[in-house]
């Protein structure tokens, strides 16, 4: 048994990749720390999902006479509660909000931004299937004083961290702030997130796709055919690949982060540009994804390039290992 491992926690990390740069004021080290804390408190809330019928109902009153909030709304607004006053932050902007949300006028601003999806994937808390919060930091564009919606229509490129949290069987949070990519898992007895995945490469190529086949009616011609090429013998494996699809992005996101392989939402007659939003949804993801050195992509273009013009644009999103995206995009382009 060695005893060399160092049990890092994620607070410990943040100080650390801080003091590795020698310019850094600490104010995004303090917006992780206040993004860990309502990330615990909405793990405490999922992992009691399955005890709302005996609970109390979401949407009907508790025992103290109080609404009980669905899942998404409470952990919205948890994240707001934990971020609004710590005087770092010009603006926020929510999936669960049409727009921008202001940093209240009794609170300092500062010079970050901060994008997040609260809980995706809800769908799924019935059933019990891994669900996820997504978050995104940018620099303000404005100068001072409350952050505008340009603030949030930045490029993903200009991510300076980005991260999302798999509440599965067990709790893991990933993040990057450009200097590669690093998992924790929550030991929910202690209550802190211990580093566990450090410097998460993903494989060049995969063995696994991921994708909603029940959508194919409306595929392209080049997405039809992508599949099929997946479904036929692998030259390096001797296989097809295998299809793995659990409907909650970032579980497909980070099983693929993991063990290589592509997840893919595109677009189709129904949806021209599929389903998932840039800012809230692919941004983060690709980011995470390229640092770990993967590729994400919407076909055609880079994720990371997009020059946003909307807060709720949607995207087509191809991510995963550098090869498999880049075949994908080939198919997608009629060049195979
Ligand atoms: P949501 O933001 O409403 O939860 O929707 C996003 C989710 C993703 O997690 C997942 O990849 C996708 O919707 C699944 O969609 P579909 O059921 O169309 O395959
Ligand atoms: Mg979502």
């Amino acid at each position: 048994m060695s005893f060399t491992d160092k049990v890092v926690t994620i607070e410990r990390h943040i100080i650390e990749e801080e003091q590795a740069h020698p310019g850094a004021t600490g104010q995004l080290s303090a917006i992780l720390r206040e993004l860990t804390l309502a990330i615990k408190i909405i793990y405490r809330e999922v992992s009691k999902a399955g005890l709302v019928n005996i609970l109390g109902l979401v949407g009907r009153e508790n025992i103290h006479g109080e609404q009980v909030k669905k899942l998404d709304a409470f952990s919205d607004e948890k994240i707001f509660q934990a971020m609004d006053h710590g005087g770092h932050l010009c603006v926020m902007a929510s999936e669960e909000h049409e727009d921008i949300i202001p940093i209240p006028p009794q609170y300092a601003t500062g010079k970050y931004v901060l994008l997040f999806d609260p809980l995706d994937g809800s769908s799924n808390i019935d059933v019990n299937a891994p669900i996820g919060t997504i978050f995104s930091v940018y620099r303000r564009m404005t100068p001072s004083g409350p952050g505008m919606l340009e603030d949030c229509l930045q490029p993903g490129y200009k991510q300076v961290v980005a991260g999302y949290v798999v509440y599965g069987s067990s709790t893991m949070l990933v993040y990057t702030t450009g200097d590669g990519v690093h998992g924790f898992t929550l030991d929910p007895s202690i209550g802190e997130f211990l580093l566990s995945h450090e410097n998460i490469r993903i494989p060049s190529k995969g063995k696994t796709f991921s994708i909603n086949e029940g959508n194919s009616v409306n595929w392209t011609d080049g997405m039809r055919r992508y599949i099929e090429h997946v479904k036929k013998d692998d030259k390096a494996s001797g296989r097809p690949y295998t299809g793995r699809y659990i409907g909650s992005m970032i579980a497909d996101i980070h099983r693929t982060l993991l063990t290589g392989g592509i997840f893919m939402y595109p677009a189709d007659r129904k949806s021209p540009n599929g389903k998932l939003r840039l800012l809230y949804e692919a941004n983060p993801m690709s980011f995470i994804v390229e640092q770990a050195g993967g590729r994400a992509s919407n076909g055609v273009t880079r994720i990371l390039d997009i020059k946003p013009t909307a807060l709720h644009e949607r995207t087509p999103l191809f991510v995963g290992s550098d090869e498999d995206v880049r075949i994908c995009e080939e198919f997608l382009a009629g060049k195979r």
